[in-house]
């Protein structure tokens, strides 16, 4: 198509107001829409917290009897369906626009090529494609989860001069400033889920909370990696779980033996939004969990991605005794009663794990530690955008080796741009969506 630079300015208000609810309306993408009159626009809309209304609806309410005869851009495609809300084309044709700009198509079988029928069908122009990468940036999590059954991954990595991440046994250290700190701290309040590994849940005892002022409601579930249930009932984020969810991953052959009873529901992941007393009724009852696409639980890999902790003994599910699983029981039983939600996936396999979490509703996922949790990821090919920031101080002896090096960075990668954040430094890498 061939598009003014006014068509342009429209989209990126469209694309702007769409990343505005990012993170904040589950599984429905958050789409922006301007309603333009004679080179102004007299209507915004943003897909609104929770998913609904959409878009298009509120920028036509906002525009009134001005959308008659005006242009409307819209990140993704209007839809169609009669779903929770009447189709949004229906509400563009009786609004009386007489054309529609459109960045992205939507792949939700629903609608897919028919929402731009229905308005073509009525007589209004319609022209797609219109910024379309920068309209694809902005509803990744999105087109990740319809197209790919997964949620969409970020792996941040804070890495300092001399290539580490942290120093071992000294818990968190500061490897980058208080900018590129409050930059991650929006990315968790635009990012459904946030990971990290047993490892550095017990060395760094993070929160993985959004503490910004005025977001600290946005905070996203905390997932901890965690075979054999180590993570401390004294970690903030347990003691925390009340207030934000946590989700335990435990190995299915860490499960309780009394679990694996046959006839049970097929799987207790799958599920929309983590709801934990959703979950502890079906512990109740109790089951392995299997999250397989192939309906079967898969081993644990052994030596790929071992994650540190208690795991590293690899003793409670290979002496099985009794003990030990009496141990994991009350670990267990213990992590539920503070609030957390236990689920058993086989913690090592990021291609079981993640469409199991795109089922329950999880659109983007924060990878954010540590280096085996990062290279667990990468190694599956599973991660989609990488953040290496860079601090200008080293950390000598001690320290531990970062996963990634901007010289090793898989070529599937397209190196998005360097910027200077405070004192530090970030790399943005990203592969097609
Ligand atoms: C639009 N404008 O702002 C959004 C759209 O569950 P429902 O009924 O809300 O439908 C969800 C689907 O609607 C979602 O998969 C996507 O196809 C579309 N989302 N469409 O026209 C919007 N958020
Ligand atoms: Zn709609």
């Amino acid at each position: 198509m061939s598009a003014s630079p006014d068509d342009a300015q429209f989209m990126q208000e469209a694309i702007r107001l769409g990343l505005l609810h990012l993170g904040q309306t589950s599984t429905n993408p958050s789409v922006g829409c301007v309603v333009v009159r004679d080179g102004t626009i007299v209507g915004r809309g943003t897909t609104a917290v929770g998913g609904r209304p959409h878009a298009e609806p509120q920028a036509l309410a906002e525009a009134g009897e001005l959308a008659r005869g005006a242009t409307a851009y819209v990140t993704l495609e209007p839809c169609s369906h009669h779903g929770k809300t009447p189709p949004c084309a229906d509400a563009l044709i009786s609004s009386g626009v007489s054309r529609v700009v459109i960045s992205v198509t939507d792949p939700d079988e629903r609608v897919s090529g028919r929402g731009i029928a229905m308005l073509r069908d009525a007589g209004i122009t319609v022209e797609t494609g219109l910024m379309e990468k920068e309209g694809l940036h902005s509803l990744a999590a999105y087109l990740t989860r319809q197209t790919k059954n997964r949620p969409y991954v970020i792996l941040k990595l804070a890495v300092s001069a001399d290539g580490m991440i942290g120093r071992k046994g000294e818990g968190q250290i500061s490897i980058t400033g208080p900018a590129a700190r409050a930059e991650v701290q929006t990315l968790r309040a635009e990012t459904d889920a946030i990971l990290v590994g047993i490892g550095t849940a017990i060395a760094d005892d993070p929160e993985l909370t959004v503490r910004i002022p005025g977001l600290e409601g946005r905070s996203p579930v905390r997932i901890v990696l965690d075979p054999v249930l180590d993570l401390p009932l004294t970690s903030k984020l347990v003691r925390t779980a009340r207030d934000v969810p946590v989700i335990v991953v435990g190995s299915e052959e860490s499960s309780l033996p009394e679990m694996d009873e046959p006839g049970l529901p097929p799987s207790v992941l799958p599920d929309i939004s983590p709801t934990r007393g959703e979950i502890d009724s079906q512990r109740a009852s109790s089951q392995a969990v299997d999250v397989g696409t192939s309906g079967r639980a898969q081993p644990i890999s052994p030596p790929v991605g071992e994650m540190p902790g208690r795991a590293e003994g690899g003793n409670s599910t290979s002496d099985a005794d009794d003990t030990a699983t009496t141990d994991l029981e009350a670990r267990h039983q213990a992590l539920e009663a503070a609030g957390v939600e236990v689920v058993y996936c086989n913690p090592y396999r990021p291609d079981v794990l993640l469409p199991a979490l795109a089922s329950r509703g999880i659109s983007s996922l924060l990878v954010e530690g540590g280096a085996k949790t990062a290279r667990l990821f990468l190694d599956a090919g599973l991660v989609d955008r990488i953040l290496l920031y860079q601090g200008p101080g080293s950390i000598g002896n001690g320290g531990i080796e970062t996963p990634i090096r901007k010289t090793d960075i898989s070529s599937d990668f397209r190196h998005v741009g360097t910027r200077i954040v405070g004192d530090d430094t970030l790399d943005e890498y990203e592969r097609e969506v």
